[in-house]
């Protein structure tokens, strides 16, 4: 370890108490990899202190996207968090921003980066990063998430780093970071494959601003994935007929990228293609790499992984550490502003596969609110695919909560992603291609592909008394019973009819 100031190096709790109320902290950490995981349990703890004695201590924080329970669980339990961005899916942390005790903020993960740099938020005046090493002249190599640290990185007054061994300076080289220049001087970028790296392997910093190094030896938090289900097995065959369907007709040429979201579905997606003997090996042009990722290159199935974050199982951490010369011609890590951007996904012709609570009949997405008030986990990177993605496909299962959710409904209660950007819809019951359908065709369709049978007369009769009583039929609805299934949902506990 080439460390910096050797005399910066402390202990969490010392480092800690270079946080004070009202900072807003820039940290590491993008769907549980790579954020700090000592500091901010000490942050927790002097949070727990302060307001024992009656005194406020609550920060801000932005990361790339969700973190571990180190840092959004800690953090939430001590309530020392005011604002929070830019998505998260700890489910205590949920519990406050639907309480109403933590204002979240859920943006396109593309856009955050941006709006810390141009002054739309809050400036962040420290950034806690876990990184891998730090040299005297200021280059900081990140550990497995590149989110908007480098941004956070350059924006703050004061550093804080979590100097992490677990994979210690053998990640370095894993990172490729680019940060755009600020428009109207932007220039294109240059990415024309998923391989192409265009920037350094390290954020530069001013090394007068690190005031801190904590040393620490910590895998990544992990969350168990659990095997693909029935359901998610079936909604991945009618993807994979379908992504052949379209080659063999033409519409896919060959070589295109992938984008898998995340959650269940996307992972059973992934599994299956590794296992399906026709289709031919491709590239990730995503944002979440996740454990499935080494059969499918051990495999000859995949060919290179760009994305922003290495979320992995700790059997998986430990196999990637053991393998890691090996994965570093294979796996490259973005900023998440370079991973999720418009103009990449566009260039490149992903295929964005992501996850919907529910979508309507009119192919309006919801991916993140429950009866339209309640937060689940954000937009992620859902919406920076879907709009630019050679084919956006969204999966759900077609009910939820044994049956009692339909996943198809007349109007989602909430719209993340609207007709103009969506196209492909699968359920366990099948997959509805919509593209350039009018809006009748699109429910029709949807409703006959894809609802669950005990839902299907149900929304056919909206359909139809829309089409009938509806102000105009483009769109048929009728505003008076948009939401009926809903509202027995919340009232009975089922959208099902007693
Ligand atoms: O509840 O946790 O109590 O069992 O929602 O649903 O079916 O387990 O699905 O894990 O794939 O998550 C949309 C949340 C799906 C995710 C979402 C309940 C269901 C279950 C989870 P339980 P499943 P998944 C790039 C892409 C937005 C961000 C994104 C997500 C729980 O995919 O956060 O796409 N997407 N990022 O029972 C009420 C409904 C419901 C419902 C399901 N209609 N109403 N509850 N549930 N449908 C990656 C990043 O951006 C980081």
């Amino acid at each position: 370890m080439r460390s910096v100031q050797k005399d910066k190096i402390m202990s969490a709790k010392d480092a800690a108490l270079l946080i004070n109320d009202g900072d807003v902290i820039g940290a590491s950490g993008f769907t549980m990899a790579g954020n700090p995981k000592l500091i901010p349990i000490e942050i927790a703890n002097r949070a727990i202190a302060f307001h024992e004695k009656g005194e406020p201590f609550k920060i801000d924080l932005y990361t790339g996207a969700s973190t571990g329970d180190e840092m959004d669980g800690a953090l939430t339990r001590a309530d020392a968090i005011g604002k929070r961005y830019p998505y998260q899916s700890h489910k205590g942390m949920r519990e406050a921003i639907n309480t109403g005790k933590i204002e979240f903020s859920d943006f396109h993960l593309s856009h955050i980066a941006g709006y810390v740099r141009s002054g739309f938020l809050k400036k962040p005046n420290v950034a806690i990063v876990d990184a891998v090493d730090v040299t005297k002249e200021g280059h900081i190599y990140l550990s497995t998430s590149g989110g908007s640290t480098a941004s956070y990185l350059l924006m703050a007054d004061k550093i804080i780093i979590e100097l992490n061994s677990f994979f210690g300076e053998k990640m370095k080289g894993f990172h490729d970071i680019f940060i755009p220049a600020p428009p109207p001087v932007r220039e294109r970028i240059p990415i024309y494959k998923v391989t192409d790296r265009i920037g350094l392997p390290y954020v530069s910093v001013d090394p007068d601003k690190i005031v801190a190094i904590v040393e620490t030896n910590s895998p990544d938090g992990t969350r168990p994935l659990r095997e693909p289900d029935e359901t998610s097995n079936i909604i991945a065959g009618h993807v994979i007929e379908f992504l052949h369907h379209e080659h063999n007709r033409g519409r896919l040429p060959a070589g295109l990228p992938y984008q898998f979201g995340v959650g269940n579905v996307a992972n059973a997606v992934l599994a299956s293609m590794a296992k399906d003997p026709l289709t031919e090996p491709f590239n990730l042009y995503t944002e979440v790499i996740q454990d499935s990722v080494f059969d499918l290159i051990d495999n000859d199935k995949l060919l290179f992984a760009s994305g922003t974050a290495l979320t992995l199982s700790l059997e998986g951490q430990n196999r990637f550490k053991d393998e890691i010369d090996f994965y570093r011609d294979r796996i490259l890590l973005r900023q998440q502003e370079i991973s999720n951007h418009p103009e990449i996904i566009r260039r490149l012709g992903v295929v964005a596969m992501n996850t919907a609570l529910e979508f309507d009949i009119f192919g309006n997405v919801n991916s993140t609110h429950v009866l339209g008030s309640m937060m689940m986990n954000g937009i992620g990177g859902s919406a920076d695919f879907t709009r630019n993605a050679y084919i956006p496909i969204f999966m759900s299962p077609s009910t939820a909560k044994d049956g009692n959710i339909s996943s198809i409904v007349p109007m989602v209660t909430h719209t993340d992603h609207s007709e103009h950007s969506t196209k492909i819809f699968v359920t366990e019951q099948g997959l509805a291609d919509v593209r350039g359908m009018s809006p009748v065709n699109r429910a029709r369709h949807i409703i006959e592909r894809c609802a669950h049978p005990d839902y299907k007369d149900m929304l056919f009769d909206y359909l139809n008394y829309g089409l009938k009583h509806a102000p105009g039929v483009h769109t048929p609805h009728v505003l008076d019973k948009a939401f009926e299934m809903h509202i027995r949902l919340r009232d009975t506990g089922t959208m099902l009819k007693k």
